[in-house]
């Protein structure tokens, strides 16, 4: 055990103007399909990383891998792989009440900002780890894990002013190959990261969020 060193306990009327603000800056995020080609820091991603890397996880496991694809190369080729893909999403294998859910993004089989942004990151869950002498050992409560691990990831981005695009390309088995991950290794996102268009524009739709009421209730 070690004393307790990062926290520090707030008086009530700060507290409540950090929540505030704390909502207020990521009640402004808005996952964006449009990019700019600007390149992004790679010192500035790499922070964000290291944020997502302090997420909580099952036995502190850190079940996660983030591959950061900037080559323009691969990102043709992730977009050839996405777009193949969605092809048959979109063109028959998607359930219609799926097709419906989707109408009000306007999204399609086009994936255009997978060459356009800067960077992509491929996000890897390990369902299970591999010790020094190559044998498996069980991971815990791995897509919780990784799940709030990306979840700090975006918020680490928006923060730094940088806007993303949760992408689910489904399946996406093409990027363990596209990003020379092994077996013991699933990816479950592709988040699409860089600038806004000039001029970008987003679905009404995204932007309208449940109220507290039906998000919550108190006991
Ligand atoms: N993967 C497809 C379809 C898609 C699915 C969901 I759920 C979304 O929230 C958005 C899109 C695509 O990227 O177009």
């Amino acid at each position: 055990m070690e004393p307790l060193t990062g926290y520090r306990e707030l008086p009530a009327d700060t507290m409540l103007e950090r929540a505030r603000a704390s909502y207020q800056n990521l009640r402004c995020r808005r996952t964006v399909r449009d990019f700019d080609s600007r390149p992004v820091d790679r010192a500035v991603i790499e922070q964000c990383l290291l944020a997502a890397g302090t997420a909580p996880s099952g036995a502190n496991q850190q079940p996660w891998h983030f591959a950061v694809i900037t080559d323009p190369e691969r990102k043709s080729q992730i977009r050839a792989a996405a777009e193949e893909e969605e092809r048959s999403f979109y063109n028959g294998r998607a359930p219609e009440e799926w097709l419906r859910a989707l109408a009000p993004l306007g999204t399609d089989a086009n994936k255009p900002f997978l060459e356009e942004a800067p960077l992509l990151i491929a996000i890897f869950a390990q369902k299970y780890g591999i010790d020094a002498q190559g044998e498996r050992f069980s991971h815990y409560y791995v897509p919780e894990s990784v799940g709030i691990a990306t979840g700090f990831l975006i918020a680490a981005l928006h923060d730094a002013g940088l806007a993303t695009l949760t992408h689910t390309p489904s399946p996406m088995g093409f990027l363990s190959k596209l990003c020379g991950r092994p077996e013991s290794e699933k990816p479950v996102i592709l988040l699409v990261v860089g600038h806004p268009k000039p001029g970008c524009q987003v679905p009404v739709h995204g932007g309208i969020k449940k109220p507290l009421a039906q998000i919550s209730s108190w006991f």
